[in-house]
């Protein structure tokens, strides 16, 4: 009889824990499958690339410091990997994704459990694939919320929260598109519709009267920076790319591609009429072709309210595709928190200054070559006038194993040949740049300043710079040349926003800054997909400091083979 009682308590402590593990487990470990899946978009169907048939793709959700495991496994026909964008991974380039920077790809049929270490992300970042173009439709949300405990949000918590996933959807195969321009030279195709949270139109945001919402919108689209806006409504940022900010109340948001930001929505206007959110391009290169479409998501109040049929939803007003200003108006307010709960630490002092160019380039054509880029040549991109080009074996295990041959360490600190880079008319000669797999290696600690240069080369662009292993403080901005003796005056180094994607303003420059205190190999490189293709990418391998806990940890086992 005791004996009895015993046991079944014992079966119910041991039931008990196994299903709280197993609770836990089904928490931190996911099976990803890539595979194929119809989709029907814009009265086509059509087979894409997806992570267990999803698209968007799943929502990873986290607590702040936690680790994880993704299981992957690749049952598509192409090459894939996987990166976390915004999750610095500390001491642990090994799950970072970027194809051929950090790993080899994980190819048809293989598997790769990629081990996900968040530490001081908070708020929203997502997920993408990291080779050729498949992260057109591979992509997801990753929600970081607080730590279990009283800390919570530093705003007040919101009724509900919204992944808002802004992606591009073209009729045809993207990967065709690719091959396309791979072999013309020439601009890709500009995509057919912006879709948010995959549809173009037909995506319905119910909200309850008097509620708070926490949108957390995500821009995986492979060209456009975006505008967006909700009729009648203000959004509230608190929040962008995986860190909390000050809140600033706008009527609209200006969001690029590799940016997330998290805002607040206050449901509290008319519930008897429809409202649209809408999103459409912040594009800025003359004669640079763009899709010029608005993605509409309706915005409803939920209960029995009278106006049935609804007249038309109303439409938002959206700054013009164009409009500079009203890109950095909104962009120039973004804070950090930097108080006590939220800390900051500015680098002040400067160890490694740098500065770079961003630019797009032609390459003159050869024979044989097909040539359909501006006046015959071919286009490419490039920082500090060297077009990256991607090795066979990734750069993080060349690194670490002392291969030699496979990149060189002589990314330059300045610009190889200085000229006004921002002039309306600039010599063709000039467009013209050296190509190789060339990385800066820093020391563990270095305080690096970057300075990113907009040139006017072809046309002028903004571009979205996406540095991987971290998020970096942006302490300033402007327009024209970078002016090494006036600009850095007017650095902010008390409250700058961190980010991990910032957009280089079309002819204008924009200054970063990080500590180098995660040992590794990152990738640097526009977040627009063909630029960063045709080579505007370069590489930082930070050295191991002299601490057990400031050096790399060693590779998992199931590291794809090259
Ligand atoms: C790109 O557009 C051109 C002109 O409309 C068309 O002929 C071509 O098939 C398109 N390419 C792809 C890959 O969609
Ligand atoms: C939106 O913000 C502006 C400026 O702060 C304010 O004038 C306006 O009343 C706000 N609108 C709503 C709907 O809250
Ligand atoms: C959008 O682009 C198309 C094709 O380039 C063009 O014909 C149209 O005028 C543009 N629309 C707007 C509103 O700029
Ligand atoms: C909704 O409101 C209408 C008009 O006020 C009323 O006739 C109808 O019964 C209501 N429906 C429900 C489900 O409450
Ligand atoms: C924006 O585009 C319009 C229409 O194409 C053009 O007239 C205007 O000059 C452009 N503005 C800037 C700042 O490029
Ligand atoms: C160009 O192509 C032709 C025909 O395929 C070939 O005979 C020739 O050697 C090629 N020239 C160069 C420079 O590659
Ligand atoms: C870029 O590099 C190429 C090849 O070395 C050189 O000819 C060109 O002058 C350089 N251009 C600039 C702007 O530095
Ligand atoms: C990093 O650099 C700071 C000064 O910039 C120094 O105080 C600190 O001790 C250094 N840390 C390590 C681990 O080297
Ligand atoms: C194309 O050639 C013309 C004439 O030489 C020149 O004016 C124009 O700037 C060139 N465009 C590009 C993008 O190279
Ligand atoms: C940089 O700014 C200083 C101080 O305002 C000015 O004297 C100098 O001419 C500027 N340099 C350039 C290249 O514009
Ligand atoms: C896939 O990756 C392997 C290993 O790096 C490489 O040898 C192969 O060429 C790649 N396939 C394609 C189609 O890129
Ligand atoms: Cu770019």
């Amino acid at each position: 009889m005791m004996l009895a009682k015993k046991i079944s308590s014992f079966n119910i402590l041991c039931f008990l824990v196994l299903s709280c593990c197993l609770q836990c487990l089904a928490l931190t470990h996911h099976h990803w499958v890539v595979q194929e899946a119809s989709y029907t978009r814009l009265c086509h169907t059509k087979r894409i690339l997806t992570v267990n048939g999803k698209f968007p793709g799943p929502t990873l959700m986290v607590h702040k410091g936690e680790t994880i495991y993704v299981r992957v496994h690749n049952k598509g026909k192409y090459n894939i990997t996987l990166h976390w964008h915004g999750v610095k991974q500390p001491r642990y380039p090994w799950s970072d994704g970027p194809e051929y920077i950090t790993q080899c790809p994980i190819q048809p049929g293989e598997t790769f459990t990629q081990k996900v270490i968040f530490s001081t992300e908070e708020g929203t970042l997502w997920w993408h694939a990291h080779s050729d173009w498949s992260r057109a439709t591979v992509h997801g949300a990753i929600i970081i919320y607080p730590k279990l405990g009283p800390a919570g949000y530093p705003f007040p918590k919101p009724d509900a929260e919204v992944p808002i996933i802004f992606g591009e959807w073209w009729k045809k195969d993207v990967m065709k598109l690719l091959k396309e321009a791979l072999r013309t030279g020439g601009d890709p195709n500009v995509s057919d519709a912006i879709t948010i949270n995959g549809q173009p139109e037909t995506f319905r945001l119910a909200v309850d009267q008097g509620k708070s919402y926490l949108l957390r919108f995500v821009n995986a689209a492979m060209s456009l920076s975006l505008f967006v806006s909700i009729a009648n409504h203000n959004l509230t940022v608190v929040g962008v790319d995986g860190s909390y900010t000050k809140p600033i109340t706008n009527d609209y948001i200006v969001i690029s591609p590799g940016q997330s930001l998290d805002a607040l929505l206050l449901a509290n206007q008319n519930p008897n009429q429809l409202y649209y959110m809408a999103a459409r391009a912040y594009s800025t290169g003359v004669g640079v072709n763009f899709d010029n479409t608005t993605a509409t998501a309706i915005v409803q109040y939920n209960g029995n309210y009278s106006a049935t049929p609804f007249s038309p939803p109303i439409l938002p007003y959206l700054p013009y595709y164009n409009d500079t200003n009203a890109a950095f108006r909104f962009l120039g307010r973004l804070r950090s928190l930097a108080n006590k709960d939220h800390p900051i630490h500015v680098p002040v002092k400067v160890t490694t200054h740098m500065v770079s160019t961003v630019a797009v380039n032609t390459i003159p054509c050869k024979i044989n070559d097909t040539c359909e880029g501006p006046n015959g040549t071919r286009l490419a991109a490039s920082m500090n006038n060297i077009s990256f080009v991607n090795p066979s074996m990734d750069i993080l295990q060349a690194y670490y194993r002392h291969i030699n041959g496979v990149y060189k360490r002589d990314f330059p600190n300045f610009p190889p040949y200085l000229f006004d880079f921002t002039a309306d008319y600039l010599p063709l000669s000039l467009e013209i740049p050296s190509r190789g797999t060339r990385v800066k290696v820093v020391k563990y600690n270095s305080t690096v300043e970057l300075v990113l240069q907009g040139t006017n080369l072809i046309s002028g662009l903004d571009h979205p710079m996406h540095l991987h292993g971290y998020s970096f403080f942006i302490v300033g901005y402007g327009f024209g040349n970078f002016n090494r003796s006036n600009d850095p005056s007017s650095y902010n180094l008390i409250d700058p926003p961190l980010r991990n994607t910032v957009i280089v303003p079309i002819s204008g420059w924009v200054t970063i800054r990080f500590t180098a205190n995660n040992p590794g190999v990152w990738f640097m490189h526009c977040h627009i997909e063909r630029h960063m293709t045709w080579g505007m990418d370069t590489v930082f391998i930070v050295k191991n400091g002299k601490r057990t806990k400031a050096r790399l940890l060693p590779p998992p086992p199931d590291m794809p083979p090259c």
